[in-house]
């Protein structure tokens, strides 16, 4: 570990054109669980699997349901940022870090200071009525029961992508710029097994490719530098 964090520490120093990469594992030392790990989502027992509850057919179909896991299981409770967003947002801050690319729908990025943060899959914190567009507060959503409506009518929706939506044209472009004239690419936090997120890394042309994620991954293979733990932990040490 001590040797890592050493080489680590060492790409970090010698850059100020490094991108960051991650997941919901970067939020898992805040208190919020991830999907994949042994106490993941996924690994809870719903009347439907995850995947199928957080898809825009099933949102359409049956909201009833789709807001009976969101209030149990998405309701943001007022989770801090922990070591690993505070250190990246203090790097952006330095001038090093580009850009943050997440895959999380937590806000707890922007809130540690980042400014700089690609969405992919949007975010908790806004909401919008699915039939006419119309803004809502969030608190609507996070902190009321049942389905919440629009004046019209419609299902007010978070702005999550949800499994069979495109991710945004823009933010693919913004994330594969990013990646592609990145020296250090640090991967933190992700499974790297949804898609098309996961394939934005292979834009990467560096050799300085970091992975820091509790459980292995498709891209221990190919990373110049693997760290198989938390990486609040790691990056407390940075
Ligand atoms: P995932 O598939 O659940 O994978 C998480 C990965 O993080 C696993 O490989 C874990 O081993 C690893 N991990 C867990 N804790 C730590 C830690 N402390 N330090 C280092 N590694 C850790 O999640 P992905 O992000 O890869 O999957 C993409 C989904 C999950 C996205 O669509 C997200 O929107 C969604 N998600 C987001 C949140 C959030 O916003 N916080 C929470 C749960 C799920």
């Amino acid at each position: 570990m001590e040797e890592n964090i050493r080489r680590l520490k060492e790409l970090i120093d010698g850059s100020d054109n490094i991108v960051f990469f991650g997941g919901a594992g970067v939020s898992t030392e805040s208190g919020i669980p991830d999907f994949r790990s042994v106490d993941g989502l996924y690994n809870q027992k719903y009347k439907y699997p995850p995947e199928e509850i957080l898809s825009h057919s099933f949102f359409e179909r049956n909201p009833e349901e789709y807001y009976r896991f969101h209030h149990e299981k998405l309701r943001l409770t007022g989770a801090k940022p922990n070591a690993a967003h505070r250190k990246l947002a203090e790097w952006e801050a330095q001038g090093k870090l580009k850009a943050v690319i997440t895959q999380n729908i937590d806000g707890l990025h922007q809130a540690a200071g980042s400014k700089n943060v690609i969405e992919l899959h949007g975010t908790l914190l806004r909401t919008y009525c699915s039939r006419c567009g119309k803004p809502y507060p969030f608190e609507l959503v996070n902190e009321g029961e049942g389905v919440p409506r629009c004046d019209c009518g419609g299902v007010v929706r978070p702005d999550i992508v949800f499994y069979e939506e495109p991710l945004k044209d823009e933010d693919i472009e913004r994330a594969v710029h990013f990646i592609r004239e990145a020296d250090v690419l640090i991967i933190g936090g992700t499974s790297l097994v949804v898609y098309p997120a996961a394939g934005l890394i292979n834009y990467y042309r560096g050799h300085k490719l970091v992975l820091v994620n509790k459980g292995e991954t498709g891209a221990d293979s190919y990373a110049d530098l693997v760290i198989h733990e938390k990486i609040g932990e790691v990056f407390s040490q940075l």
